[in-house]
């Protein structure tokens, strides 16, 4: 299913010769509109008309966050404040929130971008959908509930959290598709479990999963726990929001919005270009926004790109699941780790449940890893020797997908912390 056949099946000669003339269009924007990129794009000396090929992209300096932080709140911003309509901002850990503002056309856009998310994986306008994602700064809420309005599906804007609620409301009301990230889903499927609800007394049939990271295994485990058909989507405030990149019902990589934006993976030490299908980090040019456009934005998601037309017929740029951030890669004892590394090993094995953390920590001026897994069945703990097998195994696993030595603890179930929004599984002490 489609929400717009035309531009999302385009052959690449047109898609190039689109991208190259929007590409165009924004830098005489900003150029004209925004210092700090006039500033920047004098100092390598491009001026927008010298721009021939997409290839000249590569020449424009990277933005970053520290970027838009030193020019909080609105000094990136490319339209006088009368034409912003909308305002979001990502929280960050450390200091003032990353601000981003939308003009009308650019809600409009954002609206069809998630549209076409939604209908890639199997929403209708015959749905009704839960959004579990919180409302309020956050991108996720506000950019699916729009997009799902724009299809016409019936909209249930619950916001994250109270769960008992969400579950009553999702059996109540008819919900077919859930909205949220994917710690949630998993959370609240397990107080369904525990308050009695099952599949049958439920119409769900899609999830829609996205702003944080996630398995196939993880995937596996939503789809038989909800008896859905799960997928992925992917995007961040400072680009738009949710609807960068999503994934049709055939779960081959996320199709990424290329008449809107503009991807290149570079390698994050060098900076330099790689080409398709090799890993490196996500750069993001926008190239149809008003309100806050940003040239080559670096995302520090690690990913890669396909440029094969999938199976259904789409044949926008596919982006694999992001393999973690280059500032989540744990460097430990000198060996790199993603925790998806982790969460892939721990999700396979039997008797413990998908709930686990991270625990980085230093003794002496060595690094330590202990990962803390939750048992399915506490009983487990009281027979010493099953325990120390168990543990054996998943040590075992682990070493020979990272390579390193983990200390591995089994915990009561339900002992570690549940998450409405996004997962912090990592907790790296040496930072403290
Ligand atoms: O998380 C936007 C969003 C909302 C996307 C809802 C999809 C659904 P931020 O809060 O700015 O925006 O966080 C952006 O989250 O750089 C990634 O590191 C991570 N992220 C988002 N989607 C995925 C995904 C929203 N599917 C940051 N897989 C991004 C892995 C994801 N990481």
């Amino acid at each position: 299913m489609f929400w717009s056949k035309e531009q999302e099946c385009m052959s690449r000669e047109d898609m190039t010769a689109l991208q190259l003339y929007r590409l165009r269009k924004t830098l005489e924007r900003v150029y004209h509109q925004v210092p700090f990129y006039k500033q920047r794009l004098d100092a390598v000396g491009l001026t927008p008309e010298k721009v021939s090929s997409l290839k000249d992209l590569q020449e424009i300096p990277f933005t970053t966050k520290e970027d838009i932080r030193q020019h909080y709140p609105y000094g990136l911003f490319a339209e006088p404040m009368k034409k912003i309509v909308r305002v979001h901002a990502s929280s960050g850990t450390t200091g003032k929130p990353t601000v981003v503002g939308y003009t009308k056309n650019d809600l409009n856009t954002w609206a069809d971008l998630v549209a076409r998310v939604i209908m890639m994986g199997g929403g209708t306008e015959e749905d009704v959908a839960q959004v579990a994602f919180g409302y309020g700064l956050f991108t996720g809420a506000f950019g699916l509930h729009y997009g799902l309005e724009k299809i016409g599906t019936t909209v249930v804007p619950v916001s994250s959290g109270n769960t008992e609620k969400q579950l009553m409301l999702m059996k109540d009301f008819g919900t077919t598709i859930l909205i949220s990230t994917p710690s949630y889903a998993l959370y609240m499927a397990e107080v369904a479990q525990e308050t009695g609800i099952g599949k049958d007394d439920l119409k769900l049939r899609v999830g829609l999963f996205g702003a944080e990271g996630s398995t196939e295994e993880m995937r596996s485990e939503l789809e038989s726990r909800w008896g859905i058909l799960a997928t992925e989507n992917y995007g961040l405030s400072e680009i738009m929001g949710p609807g960068v990149s999503g994934e049709c019902m055939h779960k081959k990589g996320m199709h990424f919005a290329e008449d809107h934006f503009i991807p290149e993976i570079i390698d994050p030490d060098t900076g330099n270009v790689l080409n398709w299908g090799e890993k490196g980090e996500l750069v993001i040019t926008t190239i149809t926004k008003e309100g806050f456009p940003l040239l080559r934005y670096r995302t520090k998601d690690i990913t890669w790109l396909s440029d094969e037309t999938c199976d259904c017929g789409r044949t926008l740029a596919r982006m694999a699941k992001v393999q973690g951030r280059s500032d989540d890669m744990l460097i430990i004892k000198g060996v790199n780790v993603f925790p998806s590394q982790i969460e892939s090993v721990l999700m396979g094995i039997e008797h413990i449940g998908p709930h686990y953390q991270i625990i980085v920590d230093k003794k002496g001026f060595v690094d330590t890893l202990e990962v803390q897994v939750e048992l399915v069945n506490g009983s487990i703990l009281e027979k010493f020797s099953e325990l120390e097998k168990l543990e054996a195994t998943i040590r075992h696993k682990l070493y020979t997908v990272l390579g390193l030595e983990a200390k591995v603890k089994l915990v009561e179930p339900k002992s570690l912390e549940r998450f409405v929004g996004k997962a912090k599984r990592v907790i790296d002490l040496r930072k403290v």
